[in-house]
């Protein structure tokens, strides 16, 4: 009689358990990244997820474990995004496009070197479901280079740290500085991160920001750089997804702007005669102005 009510009880919970779990309500990205950790790191590191509400994906990391950045456009100031990883190369994201609208099922939070990522651990049987396809891609964020500021140089290890992780909340965001120049190169662990510093503020290094090519596809291989990178280069705009590097082994704690294509990379052209980043008429008029009286 016991075993046969204790069988009953272990169906009930049995029953109750996957009706509990498959009317869970799936977790948001912002619910994933958001935190008051100083360190930046999820509270939920370590826990799968059964599902996760996804957005639309803006960017693909090719690679030996590919990779994407997703998303959520009802968070647009912050805590929206995250990498998706197919850490066992099993071709989960091989269909993915950007633009697409996915929904993302049994992954795992992880924090590695920095950066929270979706895991997709085969043994979960993860999955990222094409909720629809050819989404706008959100607007990037425009952001004041200090919010995304450089490390600072600790020259008793020789290392490079962030001041704070203020700049986690913008974590593998779609995120642009304007109005910068190419002040240093050669930094970070794989000598591929380069300085942006604010144009209007040449000498105040809080008013700089690492960025790096690594992932834009219109860089050559052979090279650490985008061929538009070299030091004091101008640009309009740097457009890119913000990624944490973290390794203590190596000294190393710093965010990075991460260009994608070479339309990240807007430098001011002679063309735009009153160096306002576009060309338009306003340039036309300048110009005639200078052509009809030769003076301003
Ligand atoms: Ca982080
Ligand atoms: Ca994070
Ligand atoms: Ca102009």
């Amino acid at each position: 009689m016991v075993k046969t009510k204790l069988m009953i009880l272990v169906i009930v919970l049995a029953v109750f358990g996957k009706v509990s779990s498959s009317l869970a309500k799936p977790y948001s990205i912002h619910e994933i990244q958001y935190t008051t950790d100083p360190n930046g790191n999820s509270s939920l590191d370590g826990m799968l997820i059964g599902e996760c509400s996804g957005g639309i994906v803006t960017c693909i990391f090719p690679g030996t474990r590919t990779r994407i950045v997703v998303q959520d456009p009802n968070y647009p100031d912050g805590w929206g995004a995250i990498q998706v990883k197919d850490i066992d190369q099993m071709g989960y994201l091989d269909s993915i496009s950007v633009g697409d609208y996915v929904r993302i099922f049994n992954v795992t939070v992880e924090e590695f070197r920095g950066t929270t990522f979706l895991q997709m651990i085969a043994e979960d049987v993860p999955s990222v479901i094409v909720v629809s396809s050819n989404n706008p891609v959100p607007e990037p964020l425009v952001v004041d280079v200090n919010e995304i500021a450089a490390p600072v140089y600790e020259p008793g290890i020789d290392g490079y740290f962030v001041a704070d992780h203020s700049a986690e909340k913008y974590e593998a965001m779609l995120i642009r500085v304007e109005n910068v120049v190419v002040t240093d190169i050669n930094l970070g662990k794989e000598s591929d991160n380069y300085v942006l510093q604010d144009y209007d503020n040449p000498s105040d290094t809080s008013f700089s920001c690492w960025a790096s090519d690594y992932q834009n596809i219109e860089r050559d291989d052979e090279q650490l750089y985008h061929p538009y990178v070299i030091l004091n280069q101008r640009f309009c705009s740097v457009t890119g997804i913000l990624e944490q590097y973290t390794r203590s082994s190596y000294d190393l704690d710093y965010y990075q702007l991460l260009t994608t294509y070479t339309g990240d990379l807007k430098r001011y052209t002679p063309a735009d005669i009153n160096g306002d980043c576009m060309v338009d008429f306003s340039d036309f008029a300048v110009f005639c102005q200078y052509w009809l009286w030769g003076t301003e």
